[in-house]
């Protein structure tokens, strides 16, 4: 597959990684996340970017926080760039409402996924065995189908370059050869997932699965870490839309998608080149669902 990384954004600061579109520097003992406006499709990162993005999801990883706090403490040091560091000052207006300083974790090497509806790689394993990382499901289940009891479906690395490998409780729990963090990394997913699926559906936003990381402070204590319930670590669905026995449309990418596989575009997705730049119209129209899936979830009008 033809992925391209980004670049650090931040030349001057210390770069310690970057995923498809976010960045990670070393602050002092502590780490900066900063998530740019890139945008994936289709397993590729694309040239255009959806402005806002990175702070319109950044400001709901917070928002999320807040109303995970009485479930789960999270590694968010500060969110507000006037607080940070004084290292940071001189990059504070590329940096404002799109980064989090947070401590620094040992990480726990699991995915950890809730599903509460069916689809992706969980209905691919039901549809083989009716079971989703092991786990028995209800017969007659579809495509996005609902999970009445939310399933933890973890996932973990598999070789460079391949997607994370689902596996089951027993696997994941032998693997980190921890039976009592892996119970509780279970029950912590499974419980903030199910908070988070109850305030999205009354905001008529279907959070069908979500995928956690979770990380130890030194003593210990766990720590729910990196961004949380975005469009980029969930499936959002519009719940005014969902019917299940198809593939769902999704909340913030369907006009990427739509445009990108439609004659318009002049684009093979079996080509195997890179896809091509969204024309503005879709940009804005894509702008303004990310915009519409923080508004509705928050109450909160994005400025
Ligand atoms: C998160 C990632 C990104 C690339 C490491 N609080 C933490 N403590 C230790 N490690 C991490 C965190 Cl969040 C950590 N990632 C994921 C994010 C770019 C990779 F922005 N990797």
């Amino acid at each position: 597959m033809n992925r391209r990384y980004s670049e650090p954004v931040i030349t001057g600061l210390n770069h310690l990684a970057s995923g498809k579109i976010r960045d990670l520097y070393a602050v002092g003992d502590d780490l900066l996340l900063v998530a740019s406006d890139k945008i994936s499709a289709f397993d590729y990162v694309l040239e255009s970017e959806i402005p806002d993005k990175g702070r319109i999801l950044t400001q709901l990883s917070m928002w999320w926080f807040k109303q995970l706090a009485d479930l789960v403490p999270n590694h968010v040091i500060s969110a507000d760039v006037d607080q940070f560091p004084a290292e940071l000052q001189p990059y504070k207006e590329e940096l404002r409402g799109r980064s989090m300083l947070c401590r620094k974790l040992a990480m726990v090497p699991v995915e950890c996924v809730a599903r509460g509806y069916l689809t992706g790689s969980g209905l691919a394993e039901y549809e083989k065995t009716r079971t989703a990382n092991g786990v028995q499901l209800p017969p007659g289940l579809v495509d996005g189908s609902r999970l009445d009891r939310p399933i933890f479906t973890p996932a973990m690395k598999g070789e460079v370059g391949t997607h994370d490998e689902n596996v089951s409780f027993d696997v994941m729990a032998e693997r980190i050869a921890d039976p009592e963090l892996a119970a509780h990394l279970k029950d912590l997913t499974l419980a903030v997932y199910s908070r988070a699926r109850e305030i999205a559906e009354e905001r008529g936003i279907i959070l069908a699965d979500t995928k956690f990381e979770f990380g130890r402070l030194r003593g210990g204590t766990l720590v729910l870490a990196d961004e949380v319930l975005t469009p980029d670590s969930s499936r959002f669905w519009p719940a005014d839309e969902w019917k299940p026995g198809r593939t769902q449309s999704s909340f913030d990418k369907q006009y990427v998608r739509d445009w990108l596989t439609s004659p318009a575009s002049g684009w093979d997705l079996a080509s195997d080149t890179p896809p091509p730049l969204l024309p503005p119209e879709v940009v804005a129209a894509t702008r303004a669902r990310y915009v519409e899936a923080y508004e509705r979830l928050t109450g909160v009008k994005f400025d």
